[in-house]
């Protein structure tokens, strides 16, 4: 059993209130690790750290930042198979996943190191030729970053790179479900050299999460979870009236046409939805399929999915491994259930794991069809490995289902007819739309979501935004005497 500390201002510590919480490994259900429960004190004086620190941090040049940001990045891919097992063992995903993982969560410190010294204001030419203006980018200050359990390194990498490289410091809340792999990332953080109380890591459950971002020293908060968490969070946050971005969850209609690559549009339908056994935001949830080939992909899918292999996480075969804890598992098998009742059509699993051999929350990968739209299965978030299929005739069908949602995160199209697969990409209401792949990420384009999947994007240099300000900085070159009593316009 390893007991983890948390990491305030440069220090490692338990909580003075001596309360741990247990991480359990979802493969075999053991307690593993347990992690320090902070003391809301506790969380203050990790912001008043980060608070202290900002000051030094903001004014290093940004070739300080950068180098310590690409240190990171190869410390982070020195110990990608280790942090990858951690990683795997806290919350169950399959280890060819994680790694996979570490090593893009390093491409993000890199990307964004190559911004650090590259905050770029402009000049802008006014009316009036005797006033000189520019714009600067400044950091916001402290920045509390919350995070969820299903992928934490990759989570944090989308807030945590930006936020440095724009000069923040940090206090980060790990999901308690999965808090290790950020604990050990956080020594190599340590390790790289980054000056004591830039990135500080507090461990707790939901309360600790609110602590952190009703402090007053806390000047923006950025957030991966579920929709209920975060309007909760919003609520707080308003009461301060300080930026936010939310990366949320989502219900992604995963659209396959008559004219498409049907086993290519088929593999994109399990990446999707099975991969990561749906833990993902971006899960492809919903599959509209066209009818005239409905059976086709009905039977090509089932047969993919029974062919499955789940197990061990660490086991380089394996394809699916347990979702990542209890709660998660008695919600999925919930919603199967509910399903059922109202009458989806099941086509394949349905259940937990029957195989003996797996003593861990096992769900068999799960496929639905129905023609109602509105049954619970199709249109809430499951998290799961959990498919819903629906049918359309035409294209404009299409786009009403796929718009029929609340959430916006991201959406698929398979066709082989590019003018189709452009227009119906301008009139999805998503964040992110794939033609003809699903579920690849890379690190320079935005990601994220509207109406209930969030705003804000994450990734990309649209990021930098997200963690400045633009000042504005006006000088008068003129001798000319004004006319104090009227607004200088011209
Ligand atoms: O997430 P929570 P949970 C969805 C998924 C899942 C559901 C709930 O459907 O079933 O959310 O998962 C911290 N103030 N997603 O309960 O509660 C919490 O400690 C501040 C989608 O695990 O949203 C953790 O660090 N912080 C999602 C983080 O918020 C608070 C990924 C996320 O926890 C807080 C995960 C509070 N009041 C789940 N309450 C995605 N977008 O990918 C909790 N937290």
């Amino acid at each position: 059993m390893k007991i983890y500390q948390a990491l305030v201002g440069g220090q490692w510590k338990v909580s003075s209130s001596e309360r741990f919480l247990p991480s359990y490994n979802p493969y075999n259900q053991e307690e593993w690790a347990q992690i320090p429960l902070l003391t809301n004190e506790e969380i203050s004086e990790a912001v008043e750290c980060a608070h202290r620190s900002f000051k030094e941090w903001k004014n290093m040049s940004g070739l300080d930042r950068a180098t310590l940001l690409h240190r990171l990045s190869d410390l982070i891919e020195e110990h990608a198979d280790y942090l990858a097992e951690i990683e795997s063992t806290d919350n169950g995903k399959v280890i060819r996943e994680t790694k996979n993982q570490i090593l893009f969560t390093a491409r993000n410190y890199r990307y964004f190191a190559g911004y650090a010294d590259k905050l770029l204001g402009e000049a802008i030419p006014l009316d009036n030729r005797e006033l000189l203006d520019y714009t600067i980018m400044e950091p916001i200050g402290v920045v509390a970053l919350i995070t969820a359990w299903n992928s934490p390194l990759p989570l944090l990498a989308n807030k945590l790179a930006p936020a440095l490289a724009t000069g923040n410091t940090v206090v980060i809340k790990p999901s308690e479900h999965a808090s290790i792999s950020t604990l050990e990332f956080a020594r190599l953080i340590e390790k790289a050299g980054f000056p004591a109380g830039v990135v500080n890591v507090v461990t707790g459950d939901g309360k600790a999460g609110d602590a952190l971002i009703r402090h007053p020293l806390v000047g923006k908060v950025s957030f991966t979870g579920g929709t209920q968490t975060a309007q909760v969070i919003s609520r707080a946050v308003s009461e301060k009236l300080i930026p936010i971005t939310l990366e949320l969850g989502g219900k992604s209609p995963n659209i396959i046409f008559e004219d498409a690559d049907i086993d290519e549009a088929v593999i994109g339908a399990v990446a999707g939805i099975f991969g990561a056994s749906g833990q993902t935001c971006i899960a492809g949830s919903r599959l509209l399929v066209q009818r005239s080939i409905l059976e086709i992909v009905k039977q090509a899918l089932v047969e993919k999915t029974n062919k499955i292999k789940l197990g061990n996480p660490l086991d380089s075969e394996t394809e699916m491994g347990p979702v990542a804890n209890i709660n998660q598992f008695n919600k999925i098998i919930g919603m199967i259930e509910e399903a059922k009742n109202q009458g989806a059509i099941l086509l394949c699993g349905g259940k937990s794991s029957e195989n003996s051999n797996l003593k861990g929350f096992y769900i068999e990968p799960t496929i639905f069809y129905t023609e109602n739209p509105k049954v619970n299965i199709a249109c809430e978030e499951v998290f799961g490995p959990v498919l819903t299929i629906l049918p359309f005739d035409s294209v404009e069908e299409a786009i009403h289902l796929a718009n029929d949602s609340v959430y916006g995160l991201a959406a698929g199209i398979w066709t082989r007819d590019i003018k189709k697969a452009h227009r119906l990409a301008q009139q999805i209401e998503a964040g992110t739309v794939w033609i003809n792949t699903y579920r690849t990420s890379q690190v320079g384009t935005p990601f994220g979501g509207i109406k209930q999947s969030g705003f804000g994007r994450e990734r990309s240099w649209h990021t930098l935004y997200e963690y400045t300000h633009m000042k504005n900085i006006m000088v008068n070159l003129s001798d000319n005497k004004r006319d104090p009593f009227s607004m200088q316009t011209k």
